[in-house]
């Protein structure tokens, strides 16, 4: 049962921000307790604000996962980044996500890459820096150079070393950031993980594992769309319109005898299943649609804009 006192309770938003890539989906999903946002070794995985849920006895958060704010054009990136920094609007609290590894060589880079986003965090006043993927780094020893550039370009902020995959230093993180959310009720029932209609989350889990199957710029022009989602008794059937830019993107992701769908449709299926308790009956058709990704009506349809 939760406390849910207003004068001991705390409820609020935690946004998750940072380049593409840097873990804050794992982040988002080992605190959750549950895998609310995809994730794959790509960068730009991420695609909408997702929200995750965490209710334990005397708080309730809302964490705000966010696409990688990125440099590329287009009209879809620029809906990534918006979508990311409006994401800081609604947040008591802002973690940064840095991918140490990245800089254990080059921690100069530092500087270079998040300077746009620390322009962004500069009026709130409670930003963390989580140094992620700690893990990857054999000899701690560089960890410092890493440690020290964060601490020049984020001055006054906590920089606190975890790894996402492995949930070192993630409670810690959490607790710091909680004792500052304000006193008040919870806003969802204890056992909602995430404000995302299934539909959404089975359109995300078809294309992450779409994803995993696919290669170079295959990724970055795929798009699903849920065209039907019927529910009877102990059965969902959905039908998933799977969008590439061009042909030859089409044959790639259908694949020699079309075994690349098949088994993302395969996992996809089982792993839609779980999430929803039910049997699944998934189909899935891939459409070419040139310049998707710049088209308004179309983003819009997805979530995006
Ligand atoms: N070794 C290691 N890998 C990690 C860690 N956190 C995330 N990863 C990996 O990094 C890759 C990207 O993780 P995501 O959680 O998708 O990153 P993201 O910041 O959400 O990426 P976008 O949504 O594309 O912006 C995946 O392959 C993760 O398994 C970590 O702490 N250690
Ligand atoms: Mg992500």
């Amino acid at each position: 049962m939760t406390n849910n006192s207003t004068d001991q309770f705390r409820f609020g938003t935690i946004a998750l921000v940072g380049l593409p890539n840097a873990g804050k989906s794992t982040l988002m999903n080992h605190l959750v307790g549950e895998k609310v946002a995809i994730v794959t070794p790509r960068p730009q995985t991420t695609r909408n604000r997702i929200t995750g849920i965490l209710t334990e006895k005397d708080f309730q958060v809302v964490f705000l996962d966010t696409p990688g704010i990125n440099k590329a054009g287009g009209r879809m990136n620029e809906l990534l980044n918006r979508a990311a920094l409006e994401a800081l609007r609604s947040a008591d609290v802002i973690i940064i996500l840095v991918d140490s590894a990245r800089y254990a060589d080059r921690p100069y880079l530092i500087r270079k890459e998040l300077a746009l986003l620390r322009g962004k965090v500069m009026d709130f006043a409670n930003v963390f820096i989580a140094a992620n993927k700690v893990d990857k780094i054999r000899d701690k020893k560089n960890m410092l150079p890493v440690m020290e550039e964060l601490a020049e370009l984020f001055p006054a902020r906590e920089i606190w070393p975890v790894s996402a995959l492995s949930g070192d230093g993630c409670r810690a993180l959490l607790d710091k950031v909680i004792s500052l959310l304000p006193y008040g009720e919870a806003h969802y029932p204890e056992d909602q993980i995430s404000t995302l209609p299934m539909r959404f989350m089975a359109a995300e889990i078809i294309r992450e594992k779409l994803f995993m199957h696919t290669r170079q710029e295959i990724p970055y022009g795929l798009a699903v769309e849920i065209e039907n989602w019927t529910e009877e008794d102990n059965l969902i059937r959905i039908g998933a319109l799977v969008y590439v830019l061009k042909s030859s993107h089409k044959s790639i992701v259908i694949g020699k005898k079309g075994h690349v769908l098949k088994s993302a449709g395969m996992e996809a299926r089982q792993e839609i299943e779980a999430l929803t308790g039910k049997k699944v009956f998934l189909e899935t058709w891939v459409k070419v649609r040139p310049g998707w990704n710049e088209n308004r009506g179309i983003l819009s349809s997805l979530g995006l804009g």
